[in-house]
């Protein structure tokens, strides 16, 4: 007998930051149920999918009622006695129910929720795990990306540049690389809190203190690795997402960035001199404003071939975004977040899209999360080269690692496949 979806129910609940967000069950016909959370961002791009928010005065005018409201009728209606083993015709059905570009009246929110809860359901419905009924079978995991020092909009601190991220280059497995990252933090906080700072967190579980400038960041995150007992750059690299849209100015068309008002040229110094100083950084995400593409080119022209380049803000995980950006040379690796295209067809869509141009993709939490760990197995399940789900620090970012550790063992190491195949070459 062939399973159908018998009702999909949504319900606002809260995240990270205490503010509401939509789960939603799955219900089939053959009594699987599932669940899934939606994150949600702060420093969010101009052409993200919507997210429906009520308005008024209740929670800041935050509640998500209304796109509850749409889960439970309308996406309910559509959505009943249909198979979940389709999730491209169950997206599609929404979008076109929908019938906006960006998902502004049922809200890209609600659509979230129910195509991550379908395709959790028919996996569960299969009793295969999420990344094997995403992914198949021929899978291994990501390089990871660990946001340990916070700023921008994610911190009360002076610092401008949003995250400052460390990344294990030199290791076994996953839960080696971890191992790694976890004792690299912990010495970070000794090291934050010899130099007189409070070590107080951000909304990615990173430290939040009370910098000067991105340099002073940068220069305590070279020391944490050294004084952990690793070499920057070839057992921990590093990495750092400007989120610059937060420090541009659109009246003047400036930089404001930790007391300088700068152009394009000078902000392109500033990174150049960063990198200098800093070998270990191998990657930079949204150096520049989300709309001043002409001086996000020129960073990748000049640093492209030292550094890998994120877009983030710009590009929005969108398709027709994305294949502008590599029409451009605009970058060479693409940020990937399920919230910000609001279906899972299309954000299979821009990785597929991503990696036949030879683009790297990394999958990223939000910076409002919950505890679903959905991009794990997203991030498994696409073979995507690079996740980011913050510090190894608050349970919501913590939970995705957890996530990974379980995977892995289940899939067992990199090392451990390769020794079945004792003639094969690793290209990597
Ligand atoms: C980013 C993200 C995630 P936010 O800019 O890459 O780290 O932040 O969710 O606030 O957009
Ligand atoms: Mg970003």
């Amino acid at each position: 007998m062939s399973v159908y979806i018998t009702e999909v129910k949504g319900r606002e609940i809260y995240d990270s930051r205490g503010n509401p967000t939509v789960e939603v069950n799955c219900y089939l016909s053959d009594g699987t149920v599932s669940k899934a959370e939606v994150p949600s961002g702060a420093s969010t791009g101009e052409k993200e999918a919507v997210e429906l928010r009520d308005g008024g005065n209740r929670l800041n005018g935050k509640g998500v009622l209304k796109a509850i409201k749409n889960i439970n009728t309308e996406i309910n209606d559509a959505l009943k006695d249909r198979s979940p083993f389709n999730q491209a015709a169950i997206d599609n059905l929404m979008i076109q129910l929908d019938g906006t570009p960006n998902k502004a009246r049922l809200g890209a929110n609600a659509i979230l929720g129910v195509s991550m809860a379908v395709a959790r359901a028919a996996a569960l419905s299969l009793h295969e795990p999420l990344y094997r009924y995403l992914g198949g079978c021929d899978l291994e995991l990501p390089q990871t990306f660990h946001n340990v020092i916070n700023g921008g909009k994610h911190a009360d601190n002076g610092i401008d540049i949003q995250e400052f991220m460390i990344t294990p280059v030199n290791k076994t497995s996953f839960r080696d690389g971890f191992e790694k990252i976890v004792n690299t933090y912990h010495t970070l906080k000794k090291v934050i809190e010899d130099a007189g700072f409070t070590t107080g967190l951000g909304d990615e579980g990173g430290f939040a203190p009370n910098l000067k400038n991105s340099e002073e960041a940068l220069q305590m995150l070279h020391d944490a690795i050294t004084k952990a007992g690793y070499v920057p750059g070839k057992d921990i690299a590093i990495a750092f997402d400007s989120a610059a849209s937060s420090f541009y100015n659109k009246e003047d068309g400036k930089y404001h960035f930790e007391g300088h008002v700068w152009g394009g040229d000078e902000m392109l110094d500033y990174y150049g001199k960063l990198l200098d100083e800093f070998p270990e950084i191998i990657s930079a995400e949204d150096p520049f404003d989300e709309n001043d593409w002409d001086n996000f080119e020129k960073f990748t022209a000049r640093f492209g071939n030292r550094i890998q380049v994120v877009a983030d803000d710009n590009v929005c995980t969108n398709p027709k975004l994305v294949r502008k950006a590599i029409k451009d040379k605009l970058c060479n690796a693409v940020l990937i977040k399920v919230n910000q295209i609001g279906t899972i067809t299309e954000t299979l869509e821009t990785i597929r899209l991503a990696r036949k141009n030879n683009y790297t993709t990394m999958i990223s939490h939000r910076s409002g999360e919950t505890g679903d760990t959905f991009i794990a197995d997203l991030t498994v399940a696409t073979n995507a080269a690079e996740l980011k789900s913050g510090a190894p620090a608050r349970s919501e970012r913590v939970e995705k690692y957890n996530r990974l550790l379980e995977i892995e063992d289940e899939l067992g190491t990199e090392n451990e496949r390769l020794a079945h195949f004792p003639n094969n070459v690793d290209f990597d």
